[in-house]
């Protein structure tokens, strides 16, 4: 059993708006029916699950529109960020599920309130860095680390403030491996240290978490995870809209979750892009609440 015991806040965001692709807003549903606060509650956390962020649903975008759905995932995320930061004031650990990855912005900027200096640990096949000049999409999803660092549309930098960002030495991308041309450049000027699937290989999840860990405790009061389930092997976790091959392992994928939890600076976490409707099985949705046990301390022995 977890000898540190919390109040965890569930706020489920039914958002895919930043995703473009239909199915991603059943992610919060996915999560609970695969007994989420059960596994929690297991550890000996006490979980407060406060519903779902409502979702307006629109008519799809006019074609060349730049940001798509840019009005509305910023009016989602601007009450997440609220939502969040109430959570916090009562002490609360808020895990936000999701919903696509646009929902990052309104959780860390909801931390943000809270703790000033932030490290965060962005796992995912993609970087998600691009701006409105580099993006092909036009996918919101694709921008939400961009924003975080300060870059972005007016309306979602100013989430909480233009001033809650997080210091691109205290950021992390774990498992990447599909990245535009634009966000390669971003991220080399950002100076933002990436653990691509090549260094996993070359130096193995072991040595890639410790120096993760370094980064973003350096001179940080807490740690965000922004846990994108593409991250993972497709193998492990079919249920994303865009997979990727050659991903983290199960094994790397739960070892990484654990020396979060060994480290004990993890202030606040979310967990996004499960697609039940292009998952096998459920089998995304139960990887994602097995990852979110051992986040929680959940040990084999
Ligand atoms: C691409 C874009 C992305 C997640 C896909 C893909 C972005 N770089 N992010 N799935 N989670 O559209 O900007
Ligand atoms: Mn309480
Ligand atoms: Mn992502
Ligand atoms: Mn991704």
């Amino acid at each position: 059993l977890a000898t540190n015991q919390r109040d965890i806040s569930l706020i489920g965001v039914p958002l895919q708006l930043g995703a473009d692709r239909a199915g991603v807003e059943l992610g919060p549903h996915a999560l609970r029916t695969s007994n989420i606060q059960q596994r929690l509650e297991y550890l000996g956390h006490r979980v407060h699950d406060t519903g779902d962020i409502h979702v307006n649903r629109l008519d799809p975008c006019a074609p060349g529109e730049k940001l798509k759905y840019l009005a509305e995932i910023a009016r989602v995320n601007a009450e997440l960020a609220q939502r969040v930061a109430a959570e916090m004031r009562r002490g609360h650990f808020p895990l936000v599920i999701g919903g696509d990855h646009s929902v990052a912005i309104g959780t860390i900027k909801g931390v943000l309130q809270h703790v000033n200096r932030l490290g965060v640990i962005w796992f995912d096949a993609h970087p998600d860095v691009n701006t409105e000049e580099t993006t092909g999409s036009g996918n919101i999803h694709g921008m939400s680390l961009a924003v975080m660092l300060g870059y972005g549309h007016k309306s979602l930098i100013s989430i909480g403030g233009e001033q809650a960002k997080i210091n691109p030495r205290n950021v992390v991308i774990i498992g990447a491996r599909s990245i535009d041309p634009g966000e390669r450049i971003f991220l080399r000027e950002q100076g933002i240290r990436v653990f691509t699937m090549h260094e996993i290989d070359k130096y193995g999840m072991r040595a890639v978490m410790d120096e993760a860990m370094e980064r973003v405790t350096d001179g940080t009061d807490g740690v965000h995870l922004s846990l994108d389930l593409d991250g993972m092997d497709p193998q492990e976790a079919p249920g994303v809209g865009t997979p990727v091959s050659g991903g983290i392992t199960y094994r790397e994928s739960h070892y990484a979750m654990e020396t979060l939890y060994e480290s004990g600076a993890l202030v606040s976490a979310e967990i996004v892009e499960v697609n039940p409707m292009l998952d096998i099985g459920n089998k995304t949705a139960r990887a994602a609440v097995e990852l979110a046990g051992s986040v929680f301390g959940e040990r084999i022995l």
